[in-house]
């Protein structure tokens, strides 16, 4: 069908232009023509639905929305990090209150500094078995063991031998540019290594040539059921990766571009675009054939999306004429070209990606296709790989502008090592709030933006509110040695003496009540990750709000959420055999009164609290067994932002650093709290 209908479009192509008006219709018609067919096909689209939402798109990136919000938690707590630490310029905390049994520990505390007091003892991690956490307690276990190796090597100094490997006096070490021919880059067996990974400027051309469809027998990718054609993909992926980041485990893909020419569920043609760390998936961005709206963010002032043709069947030659005979005729003045989608099967074309201020640039065959920001804690100088796979042949690999000497990765261009920033000492009685901030090692930035922007509001400096970051052991030792450098100099870091991992993240937690419960006894305990930006005045009012002698949890809270039992994000019955979660906030901000962060610890120490891989799932979970015994006022505000920032924000999420700081200009400025939407 597709094949006639080409056949006329040829035809149409070689129209001269000196046709009448009534042929014009004709064309007219036949765009009809092609709409009403597409009509048709997408009678269709009922079926692909049917046979699972998956049923085209590569599973991974077949992310449900509703997901999110477990999902983005795990996704931004990047993973591997730091020991324990305990700010050296922290007076002892001592807390009259509390001064019965913790007094002794934390005498001890005061001496090791750094390190989260946080007792993993040998029974921790023998749980009984009924309620699902037996996976995630051995994995706590070798975590547990490995980290605190990794802190000892720290300590002991020999850590630094290793930092030094760096290159010598500045001789050029990396190549600034790399070619390869196809059967060169087949012979790399599809990697281009580039050891010194990209840099602001840095180009890569690819010539390549989309193969043609093949019937899809992956079941990951698509469904077939018996009897039923067997479904056609045509796809390909370029990714960079940080090949060197991360020993012994999956490279994280720090840009994911992924075309699908046959279109996935939704069938048309679509660009998938993503970064996944620890083989979790970002929110994928797609771009479908419209171009990103007005109102959307740009990158480096292009748009992230551009319009090409939606329709399967190939327009194209019909659109350039009929643009042709407008221009003729002189009806547009103005006329808009439309592309059809960049690639085709059996075409070769051109590719250029770029590395700018803001994020990647894709340009085909000379045309800018899509721009991606970029997304915190994935850098430009970590992309030490570039991999093709799929349904492609590569003609040829050119990339350029190189970084030529090892950036080793230089916190120092994050860190501001002045004293200006540095943490206040402990008070000496109990504070009003403690907020721990999830981050991982390696997030020096995100860190440096918390400091220098709502760290620096009045009531943290007066030492009413204390924050602390909360980071445990990273993969890459450079990382450990530098973060160890970090919270001497600053003092707001708590070491977690394990080492990182997503499905951990909750011990991080109970960190953070431990410390906010026993160390600074604060009356509330709230917690944040390193891309929330939180309004310090209007949480505590938010808390103060509550009598006194009331219990609390506050946030946004999801009542009736249900954990996804298939796909990537699959809770498996195992981990969580109920079939709903309980009541829960949402990870990047909720406040707990004191009680409840008390119990929290107290019960960890016992081994009776269930852990479960989302902190905040979890968290739900044990306020609700709080509430068992004394009620705890649930108190649910949509101005505890999820998904970025909304006018009057009490905490906003997903801010990178630059936003952090505008955000906290415009408080500083404007009587009304506001958002800043650029990346
Ligand atoms: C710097 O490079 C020169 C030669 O390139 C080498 O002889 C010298 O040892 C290097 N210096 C250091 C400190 O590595
Ligand atoms: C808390 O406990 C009270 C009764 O003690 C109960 O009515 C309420 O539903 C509980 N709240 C949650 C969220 O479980
Ligand atoms: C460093 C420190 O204070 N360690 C103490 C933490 O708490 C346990 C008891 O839970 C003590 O045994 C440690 O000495």
């Amino acid at each position: 069908m597709k094949k006639s209908k080409s056949s006329k479009l040829d035809k149409l192509d070689r129209f001269d232009m000196f046709i009448s008006l009534a042929k014009q219709r004709s064309v007219q018609i036949l765009i009809i023509i092609g709409f009403l067919y597409l009509v048709l096909v997408t009678f269709e689209i009922p079926f692909v639905f049917r046979t699972g939402f998956s049923t085209l798109s590569q599973e991974p990136l077949a992310r449900l929305p509703r997901l999110a919000s477990e999902v983005d938690v795990q996704e931004k707590e990047a993973p591997s990090r730091p020991l324990n630490w305990v700010s050296q310029n922290s007076p002892s905390p001592t807390r009259f209150q509390y001064q019965n049994q913790h007094q002794h520990q934390q005498q001890l505390r005061t001496q090791s500094g750094i390190v989260s007091n946080l007792s993993f003892d040998a029974k921790s991690f023998y749980p009984s078995d009924k309620d699902g956490s037996l996976e995630l307690h051995k994995s706590a276990k070798v975590a547990w063991e490995l980290g605190r190796k990794l802190w000892e090597e720290l300590q002991s100094g020999k850590v630094k031998i290793d930092s030094t490997k760096k290159p010598k006096n500045g001789s050029e070490l990396c190549p600034s540019s790399v070619s390869l021919s196809g059967s060169e880059f087949l012979a790399h067996r599809n990697v281009v290594v580039l050891p010194c990974g990209l840099t602001l400027g840095s180009h890569i051309t690819l010539v390549g040539k989309p193969r043609g469809a093949h019937a899809e027998t992956n079941p990951r990718i698509a469904l077939i059921k018996d009897g039923e054609d067997p479904v056609m993909v045509s796809q390909f992926m370029m990714e960079l990766q940080g090949l060197r980041t991360v020993d012994g485990e999956e490279p994280p893909r720090i840009l994911h571009f992924n075309p699908r020419l046959k279109g996935d569920w939704s069938r048309k043609p679509v660009i998938e675009q993503n970064t996944c760390y620890r083989m979790q998936w970002g929110s994928a961005m797609r771009c479908e054939g419209w171009k990103s709206k007005a109102d959307d963010e740009t990158v480096d002032g292009q748009v992230k999306c551009e319009k090409w043709i939606r329709d399967d069947d190939d327009h194209s030659e019909e659109s350039k004429a009929t643009w042709w005979l407008k221009r003729l005729i002189g009806r547009t003045k103005k006329v808009n070209v439309d592309w059809p989608f960049p690639f085709a099967e059996g075409k070769l074309f051109v590719l250029t990606l770029s590395a700018g201020l803001e994020g990647y640039h894709v340009n085909v065959d000379g045309r800018h296709i899509t721009s991606f920001p970029y997304r915190t804690g994935y850098t430009l100088e970590d992309a030490t790989g570039l991999t093709l796979n799929g349904d492609i042949d590569v003609h040829y690999v050119f990339v350029a502008s190189l970084p030529t000497s090892n950036p080793s990765f230089a916190p120092q261009r994050h860190l501001e090592m002045s004293n200006r920033w540095k943490a206040q000492p402990l008070p000496e009685q109990p504070v009003d709030l403690f907020i721990g901030i999830l981050s991982a090692g390696n997030h020096f930035a995100e860190r440096m933006a918390v400091r220098k922007s709502w760290m620096q509001h009045e009531l943290v400096k007066s030492s009413n509110v204390v924050a602390r970051f909360f980071v445990a052991m990273h993969a890459r030792r450079e990382v450990n040695v530098e973060l160890k450098k970090e919270a001497e100099f600053f003092g707001d870091i708590v070491i977690v003496p394990y080492m990182d991992n997503y499905d951990l993240v909750v011990l991080k937690t109970v960190a953070i009540c431990e410390y906010g419960a026993r160390v600074v006894a604060a009356k509330f305990t709230m917690k944040c990750d390193d891309d929330t930006f939180v309004r310090v005045d209007a949480v505590i009012n938010e808390a103060k709000k509550v009598n006194e002698d009331r219990s609390f949890y506050i946030g946004n809270i999801n009542y009736y959420h249900k954990p996804l039992r298939s796909g990537k994000w699959a809770v498996t019955y195992e981990e969580w055999p109920e079939e709903a979660y309980r009541p829960y906030a949402n990870g990047p901000g909720y406040i707990l009164s004191s009680d409840i962060a008390h119990f929290i610890v107290s019960e960890f120490e016992r081994h009776n609290l269930r852990l479960f891989k989302m902190e905040d799932v979890s968290m739900g979970l044990w306020v609700e067994r709080f509430n068992s015994s004394k009620p705890v006022d649930y108190l649910h505000s949509l101005k505890f932002c999820q998904f970025g920032c909304v006018e009057d924000y009490y905490t906003a999420h997903y801010q990178s650093p630059r936003q952090m700081m505008c955000m906290w200009d415009k408080l500083q400025r404007q009587t009304r709290p506001q958002c800043c939407d650029m990346r």
